[in-house]
This record gives structure tokens, C-alpha cells and sequence, in this order.
């Protein structure tokens, strides 16, 4: 048996998708199909980002297609396929707009490249995972998505920021679904194993003055990729969403054993049944291969259900226009 590159299919080749293809080339992570429903756009993303091979020096073959049959053979698929809401565009229109090409995107998958790992980042995200998983009838340990890993980035580099520390030494974890009532875990925060309060309270010399620069830190997060919209005007997010989406890739092709945040399929963990929600996980060879469970406190457990609830609620809404 001949050994062979691992490939990697991208479903979608907007801003999020011409990153992960960018990164998947310049760490040699696997070969790289593009798939878009725009004529010759993929195909030109991934010859230019191809045509860098020789100055970068990565050994990695990029192709663009339109038709699914391209995706065959894939290891990997993230998918980042999806519309921006429009001027008028009610909430129901752009999620039925959006579970549209997400059925779509999974009935492809699942005829093209079944024994593939999905990666979902497309919002709305947690609905979104949850209707690959329903298509493509994938086992959930290969159906999962990326957002915990992008919210927790966010929250251990503004933590940095704050104290002025070397980001690679913040432990900061968010869980719950991808949105406003996402739970960032102030807790659990450490900088290699003290706690982020601590230093914070030795900073200011206040508790009152510590807490206050938390609760700016966590809505911050909670508000992050709001900021980046502001600031952009025109889209969302896209390199950060990318590497994110990337570490998750390295850890499965790699398998990595990697302990992290992602939008995994609940079966009585954290007493959520048959649910996806943001969770820290270990991601290696086999996709999600165990739900990570850490004991949340009073205060902490009610504001996971109440990020249930609101996941709980988006599912229904899925329900009402058909698409579950
Ligand atoms: P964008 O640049 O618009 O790319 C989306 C691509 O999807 C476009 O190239 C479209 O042509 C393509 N597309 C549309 N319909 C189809 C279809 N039926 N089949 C295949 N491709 C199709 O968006 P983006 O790359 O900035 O964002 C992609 C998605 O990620 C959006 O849903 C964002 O909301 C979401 N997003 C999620 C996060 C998370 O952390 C979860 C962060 C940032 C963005």
C-alpha cells in the first residue's frame, strides 16, 4: 500500500474558507479541494494560493471545483458555506436560506465522502451542526463544530492583554452554544495554573476593581465577533474563525489527543441528552473522542442551561420551518 496525503475538502471558499486553505497549504496539513457553487472562483483562490508553493515551500496539491464529486476521498470537510443576512432579511428567512444550503452541503458529503470527518463553522452554528449530523446520519464522534475553540482564543488573549502576559501561558475555556449566552469560565481561567482572579486582584489591589475588569472581559467575549463586524462593516470574522478551525484539523489528522472546546454531541454530560453544545473535548484519529466534563458551581451550571435553552430554542425554530 502506497502511502498517500491525507485530503482535505473545504465547502465554501468565501473569507473563512480562503484562510483555511491558505493554512492547510503552509502546514502541509493534506491536499485541498475548494468546493463553491461560484463558477471558477475556487478554482482561481486555489491557484493563487498554489502558485506560493515554491516561496513557502509546501509540498501540497489545491484544487477548485463546482461539482461534489470532486470532494471524494476527503478525510476532512469544514464547511463554511452559507449567506449574510441582507437588508430586510427577517431572522426565519436566513435561517431557512441557511438550512437550505446546509441540507444540500450535507446530502453531498454524505454521497461523496462518507467516511469523512465534518467540521460545521457556518452559523447559526449549533443548529447548523445539528442538521449535518441529521443528514449525513454520520456517528456524532465525526459530525462536530467549530466555535469554542475561536470564543476561548478570544477570551484568553484579551485576559492577556490585560495582564500583560505571554498568551501561550492563558488556560481560559468558554462553553455553551456559539452566541450571546455563551459561558466564558472565569474560574477556571489560569495563567499556567494561577488563577486569573488572583492576579487580577494583585494588579488593582481591589476585589470590587478585579471583578469589574472580569465582567468587561467576559461581555467582551461574548460580544467579540460583534466587534469585528463593527469594525469591518462588510462580513464577519475570518482569520481567527479559520485557525481555529485549523487546530482542530491538525489535532485529528494528527492525532493529537488535543483537549479542546467544540460543538459536540451531548448524551447525559453536563446533564444535557441528545443535544449539541459547546464542550471541551479531546480531539484525535477519531474526531471527538470523548466529552471532557469539569464541575461547574451554582452560578456557573445555570448560566450553561440558560445558553441551553437558548440552543433549545434555535432547534425548535429549525423544527417549525421543516428542517428537523
Ligand atoms: P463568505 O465569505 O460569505 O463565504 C461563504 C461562501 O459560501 C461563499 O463563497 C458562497 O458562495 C458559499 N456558498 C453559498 N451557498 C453555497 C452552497 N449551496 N454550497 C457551497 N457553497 C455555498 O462567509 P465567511 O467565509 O466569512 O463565513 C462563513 C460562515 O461562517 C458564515 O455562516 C459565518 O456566519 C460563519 N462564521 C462562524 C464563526 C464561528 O465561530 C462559528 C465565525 C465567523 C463566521
Amino acid at each position: 500500500m502506497a502511502f498517500k496525503r491525507p485530503k482535505i475538502a473545504l465547502i465554501g471558499g468565501g473569507q473563512i474558507g480562503g484562510v483555511l486553505a491558505q493554512l492547510s497549504a503552509l502546514r502541509e496539513l493534506g491536499d485541498v479541494v475548494m468546493f463553491d457553487i461560484v463558477e471558477d472562483m475556487p478554482q482561481g483562490k486555489t491557484l493563487d494560493i498554489g502558485e506560493a508553493s515554491r516561496v513557502d515551500g509546501f509540498d501540497i496539491e489545491l484544487k477548485g471545483t463546482n461539482e461534489y464529486k470532486g470532494i471524494e476521498g476527503s478525510d476532512v470537510v469544514i464547511v463554511t458555506a452559507g449567506l449574510p443576512r441582507k437588508p430586510g432579511m427577517s431572522r426565519d428567512d436566513l435561517l431557512t436560506k441557511n438550512a437550505g444550503i446546509m441540507k444540500q452541503v450535507a446530502e453531498g458529503i454524505r454521497d461523496y465522502a462518507p467516511d469523512s470527518y465534518v467540521i460545521v463553522i457556518s452559523n447559526p452554528l449549533d443548529a447548523m451542526v445539528t442538521l449535518m449530523k441529521e443528514v449525513t446520519g454520520f456517528p456524532t464522534n465525526r459530525v462536530f463544530g467549530q466555535a469554542g475553540v475561536l470564543d476561548s482564543s478570544r477570551f484568553s488573549s484579551f485576559i492577556a492583554w490585560e495582564l500583560g502576559v505571554s498568551v501561550k501561558d492563558v488556560n481560559a475555556l468558554v462553553l455553551g452554544g456559539h452566541g450571546d449566552t455563551m459561558v466564558p469560565l472565569v474560574r477556571y481561567a489560569n495563567v499556567n495554573g494561577a488563577p486569573v482572579m488572583e492576579l487580577l486582584e494583585r494588579k488593582y489591589g481591589d476585589a470590587n476593581k478585579a471583578k469589574e475588569v472580569m465582567d468587561a472581559i467576559v461581555e467582551r467575549t461574548r460580544k467579540a465577533g460583534g466587534e469585528v463586524v463593527g469594525l469591518l462593516k462588510t462580513g464577519s470574522a475570518f482569520y481567527s474563525p479559520a485557525s481555529a478551525a485549523i487546530a482542530m484539523t491538525e489535532a485529528l489528522l494528527r492525532d493529537q489527543k488535543r483537549v479542546l472546546p467544540v460543538c459536540a454531541f451531548l448524551q447525559g454530560e453536563y446533564n444535557v441528552n441528545d443535544m449539541y453544545l459547546g464542550v471541551p473535548a479531546i480531539i484525535g484519529g477519531d474526531g471527538v473522542e470523548k466529552v471532557v466534563e469539569l464541575s461547574l458551581n451554582e452560578e456557573e451550571g445555570k448560566m450553561l442551561d440558560n445558553s441551553v435553552e437558548a440552543v433549545k430554542k434555535l432547534l425548535e425554530d429549525m423544527k417549525r420551518l421543516g428542517f428537523l
